[in-house]
């Protein structure tokens, strides 16, 4: 049953000024319309930034424990729908429902984080050099974030974001990916049903070029989070530097698995087939590359060639299937055109494609597996723990896994990535706030008297 979706700005659903709209189709099943959306450009963009800078006013004042029961109730509001919402993501963009299930699982365990966090937001107190004199550092708020997210974790990763900026007293103008619109209203509806007040949380459907670019550009938005390709990274990092702005990156990977000739091969080899083929191969912290010993090189690829035969593709919602369609036709040719001359040993897919290399040796192995401008995730594969930990110290990149795949990273921790896959910042667990919140520092002083501060309050004592 297809519906009619809105935007959602000032606590308001209303149309694209243009009243244009777009489609959204489940891509297991061309002719299912899921919905229409409005297809918004700079003019809406415009009156959700006001919106969310009026906002702002009031919710940076509400106290952060305040804000977390919000984040409780949002918490407790995605449990009772999670069902729903699953179903609803696989029809959107076709991920198995085991895996939707985790999807909205980690959007419910990020929402009880930041409900907690409200209760932290820690800050430092530090000795003055002077007497009767205090000093501290507190996190404030920032203003209006903008938001801008891929379809692959349709849930998951918008709560990445959105949660810990309105958490920390932001709030957010919100583009989710063309393909999973619908999703996107589903968490907007639930963030107003738990009690965001109005105009905290802007949702605007639309392109990226249109709506995204909008966003990134526009003087009045303090901070970018995106989550997507390196190209439009680049971008983004280009037209943002132009206000200023605060921005964070989690781009692409050409992440590696590397299995050594001390490992336990059926281990590696499901490690491998959840890392390459889980959701379609279509996570940027995918296996695209599968580096072997030599001494087991034969043996293994015979055992994954086996496996793979084997795997069940279909519709996500089909009890028994083991992957699902890629997002949409665009994506499926992009996967399918894949040629050995491509440059696939070094670019990132966003599919289920793996390329498989013979190594003669650990340092080898570390050697090619750094070998890419990504550096997002990592594996490795031994029994021998001097290799294991030569590995954690020797790989480049934001997240490694020892005898476990690149996929799965858990919402507590840091999530991100070195060289071209981001710009430094992390996602996940407490390193989040410190993107959402910018340092203020206080001093106070109770001596009543001027006392000054870098006067030299030390002469050097010319006797001893
Ligand atoms: C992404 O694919 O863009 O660790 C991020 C994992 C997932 C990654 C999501 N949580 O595999």
């Amino acid at each position: 049953m297809s519906k009619r979706y809105q935007n959602f700005i000032g606590g308001h659903w209303v149309d694209a000024k243009s009243g244009q709209t777009f489609e959204n189709r489940n891509p297991a099943n061309w002719s299912e319309l899921i919905g229409t959306f409005p297809k918004s450009g700079k003019e809406d963009v415009e009156v959700a930034v006001r919106a969310a800078r009026v906002a702002f006013e009031k919710w940076r004042l509400v106290p952060a424990p305040r804000r977390g029961d919000i984040m409780r109730k949002v918490g407790d509001l995605m449990v009772s729908r999670k069902e729903e919402l699953s179903r609803l993501m696989t029809r959107e963009m076709g991920k198995v429902l085991a895996e939707t299930r985790g999807d909205v699982q980690e959007g419910i365990d990020t929402a009880y984080y930041a409900a907690t966090e409200g209760r932290r937001l820690f800050g430092h107190t530090v000795p003055s050099e002077l007497e009767n004199k205090f000093a501290m550092a507190i996190r404030i708020p920032i203003g209006v974030a903008g938001i801008v997210t891929p379809w692959n974790f349709p849930m998951a990763i918008p709560t990445w974001k959105i949660f810990p900026a309105l958490l920390s007293g932001n709030t957010v103008v919100f583009k989710p990916a063309s393909d999973t619109p619908a999703t996107a209203t589903a968490l907007v509806e639930i963030l107003t049903d738990a009690g965001v007040p109005e105009g905290v949380v802007n949702l605007v459907h639309g392109g990226g070029g249109d709506v995204g670019m909008s966003i990134v550009s526009h003087p009045d938005v303090d901070l970018i989070s995106f989550t997507g390709s390196t190209g439009v990274g680049k971008r983004i990092s280009e037209v943002a530097s132009a206000t200023l702005k605060r921005v964070s990156l989690e781009l692409g990977g050409k992440n590696a698995q590397l299995v050594m000739d001390d490992a336990a091969l059926d281990l590696a080899l499901d490690g491998v087939l959840w890392g390459a083929f889980g959701t379609t191969g279509q996570r940027c912290t995918a296996t695209s590359r599968l580096l072997l010993h030599e001494k087991i090189h034969d043996h293994f690829v015979e055992m994954l060639v086996n496996r793979v035969s084997l795997l069940r593709l279909g519709d996500g919602l089909k009890e028994g299937v083991e992957i699902g369609p890629c997002v949409n036709e665009g994506q499926r040719q992009t996967v399918m055109n894949v040629k050995p001359d491509h440059r696939i040993a070094k670019e990132e897919i966003f599919g289920p494609v793996l390329s498989v290399i013979k190594v003669k040796s650990l340092d080898e192995g570390i050697r090619i597996l750094n070998d890419t401008v990504y550096g997002l995730s990592s594996s490795i594969y031994t029994s021998n723990i001097n290799n294991a930990f030569r590995a954690i110290r020797d790989i480049h990149a934001g997240i490694t896994y020892v005898n476990a795949p690149t996929i799965g990273a858990e919402a507590h921790l840091p999530f991100g990535g070195v060289k071209q896959t981001g710009n430094g910042h992390r996602e996940g667990g407490w390193t989040v706030y410190d993107f959402f919140t910018e340092w203020k520092t206080v001093y106070i002083d109770y001596s009543g008297g001027l006392q000054r501060a870098q006067i030299d309050n030390y002469p050097i004592d010319n006797k001893s």
